[in-house]
């Protein structure tokens, strides 16, 4: 009889995807970071709405009443809020979801926190909910006969007995792969009217026929897919705007997609997502894609520009979870041919720079465009996406100015690789900027996990990077007479005649000399140098000069840019003379001065900061360039 039901139920779930598409279609806003806020939700229902879109599952895992403190009850704001939310979900036909996460702190078979969940729900009814979710990932363990009892006693005990409530829907700990016991033994157990999430075969995924044939079978009922796109709280530097793909045309009993911390830009996917939900087998991801535009945005300029912008941010970057996504899509044949010919010439044909020069004036532009016109009010995709905005102008700018590059020789290239240096450094606070106005909007755990944006990494940064530095390198050779190495941005000399040539190397932490196996002579007011660059921070200095003779006769002075020096107030023992350096000073020159009257015999044995890593080969390479 189970059999024939299941049998039953999923045949109507497979009509009821081919007719008219899948029955629960919308967002789960189930994300670690920063939530989006009664505002955020409230544009985003009214989006939802027209494109069809009915159901909301709220879920943010930082919202501490959903999770860590789900026992308390909201404060009287947040009811108020709740409210309006179901207010606005109602107007546009969406069943909004309250999902609490028992993930930690219910234990098994303990009565007290079954009251205490009770009541919560009670509470929420009040509040106006009817759809509850519950959810356990991430958090507790694999116990699947306590998370199928709680949920039964959640049906039998409150979805049955308060009136008008929803089917439940429950987010088990396993929710993705297949054939896990613990998927097994829920299925089983789990009433029958219960609704399981699952995200796929692993956490982000693809969404393949044959894996949710076998999680239905496993579940014994279709699956309500969380599809993990386009979440990027595991990739924060990145927007993802391409194109919604690798979804089969599958039977499910609902499907909602779990979005990005930047709710506005979120419509570019959950416009295609929407689409693919009313007709999973006839979707046409690319046409789709393509039309959102103009239908997400009024204005056909922004549309056009978010177009030429979305179309290079798309792509997670590399990631735990292993998921990628396309990038910069369309000009992947320029860009290939680009770096075929850089690599194998050092030069580029007369076309492929004019096509890279005008997909660089078109992101530009696109990228400027958007900048000055869309409103950034706390709310806007104006305010969420600026920083991408800037880094995409920047990167652009860089691009041109690679392309220039390419051709300059003498006086020029220098000057180019200076202008090169001032966008790489407005870029740098740009992102700075964005850093710290998202760390601000964001609760205080985490403010640490904000990153800085990043725009084109896949496959269009990778082709600027390999001719920025490639050009720079030989331009280096040219200039020095030796092949660049990052360690040599920095450089050791000397105001001693004879002194020997210094070698300065870069080990891990250490920026030093090279150690100079004999004794020299410097002279009174004579003086030997070390320089690191521009953007590496100094955390120590330490010498040791072979004695204490040359400590005696020496000091050891500092600078931030090679003028101005001071007294570095050293520990001095034996041969040694070192001191912490505060990182913030940026002092980037160590010199040790005779000030005695006389020669003193110095043999050097180590002359180093420890510095901190922040600059890549191409700084390093333009400040040896640009000078
Ligand atoms: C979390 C989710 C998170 C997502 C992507 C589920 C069911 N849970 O690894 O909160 O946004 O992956 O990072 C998850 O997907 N855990």
């Amino acid at each position: 009889m189970k059999k024939l039901l299941f049998a039953l139920a999923f045949m109507v779930g497979a009509i009821a995807a081919h007719s008219e598409g899948i029955a629960f279609r919308g967002v789960v806003e189930g994300y670690y970071g920063r939530p989006w806020g009664t505002e955020g939700r409230l544009k985003l229902l009214e989006f939802m709405g027209e494109r069809g879109m009915n159901v909301f599952i709220y879920g943010p895992k930082d919202d501490p009443y959903h999770h860590s403190r789900w026992r308390e009850a909201y404060p009287r704001k947040d009811i108020e809020d709740f409210k309006r939310l179901l207010d606005v979900a109602k107007g546009n036909r969406i069943d909004f979801y309250w999902a609490i996460h028992l993930g930690s702190g219910f234990r098994r078979g303990n009565e007290g926190d079954y009251a205490d969940l009770f009541k919560k729900l009670g509470w929420m009814y009040d509040a106006g909910f009817r759809s509850f979710a519950v959810f356990f990932d991430d958090f507790g363990s694999a116990d699947a006969d306590f998370h199928a009892e709680v949920c039964n006693r959640i049906v039998n005990d409150f979805i049955k007995v308060r009136k008008g409530c929803s089917s439940l829907v429950m987010c088990p700990f396993v929710y993705w792969g297949t054939r896990h016991p613990y998927q097994k033994t829920l299925g089983a157990k789990l009433d029958r009217s219960v609704h399981i999430m699952w995200t796929g075969a692993s956490i982000c995924s693809d969404i393949r026929a044959e894996d949710v044939k076998k999680i239905t079978a496993d579940f014994q009922r279709p699956p309500f897919i969380w599809w993990n796109w386009p979440v990027n709280d595991y990739c924060r530097s990145k927007l993802l705007l391409g194109r919604t793909y690798g979804l089969d045309a599958v039977s499910c009993a609902g499907f909602v997609s779990n979005p990005m911390e930047n709710c506005e830009a979120n419509k570019i996917a959950l416009y295609s997502i929407a689409e693919w939900c009313k007709d999973p087998a006839g979707f046409d991801s690319k046409k789709v894609w393509e039309e959102s535009f103009a239908k997400i945005y009024k204005n056909p300029e922004v549309a056009k520009a978010m177009r030429i912008f979305a179309e290079h941010n798309s792509d997670q970057g590399p990631n735990g979870h292993g998921y990628r996504r396309e990038e910069s899509a369309a000009s992947a044949a320029l860009l290939g041919r680009a770096m075929d010919e850089f690599k194998a010439t050092g030069k580029l044909s007369p076309a492929v720079e004019s096509d890279l020069s005008g997909l660089f004036k078109s992101l530009g532009r696109a990228s400027k465009f958007l900048l000055e016109e869309l409103p950034k009010g706390r709310y806007d995709l104006g305010w969420e996406i600026e920083g991408w905005l800037y880094a995409q102008k920047y990167q652009a700018a860089e691009g041109l100015l690679t392309l220039k590059l390419l051709k300059a020789e003498g006086t020029s290239l220098a000057k180019i690789a200076r202008e090169i240096a001032e966008v790489r450094r407005k870029a740098e606070e740009a992102a700075e900027s964005h850093r710290a106005k998202f760390a601000g909007a964001t609760f205080a755990n985490d403010k640490g996990w904000v990153k800085k944006p990043a725009v084109a990494t896949r496959a269009l940064q990778p082709v600027i990077d390999v001719m920025l530095e490639g050009r720079l390198a030989a331009a280096y050779f040219a200039k020095y007479g030796s092949k660049f190495d990052p360690a040599v941005g920095f450089k050791g000399y000397s105001s001693v005649k004879g002194f020997p040539q210094i070698v300065v190397n870069r080990d891990g932490k250490f920026a030093g000399f090279v150690r100079i196996m004999e004794f020299h002579e410097i002279g009174p007011g004579e003086s030997f140098t070390l320089q690191v660059p521009e953007k590496w921070q100094t955390e120590y200095f330490h010498a040791k000069l072979g004695g204490e003779e040359p400590v005696l006769s020496g000091v050891i002075e500092v600078s931030k840019d090679g003028k101005v020096w001071e007294k570095l107030q050293t520990h001095n023992h034996g041969e040694n003379m070192e001191r912490p350096l505060d990182v913030k000073a940026g002092w980037r020159h160590a010199r040790y001065r005779n000030v005695s009257e006389k020669s003193v015999r110095v043999k050097i044995n180590q002359f180093k900061f420890d510095v901190r890593a922040v600059a890549s080969p191409i700084d390093s390479l333009i400040e040896c360039i640009a000078e």
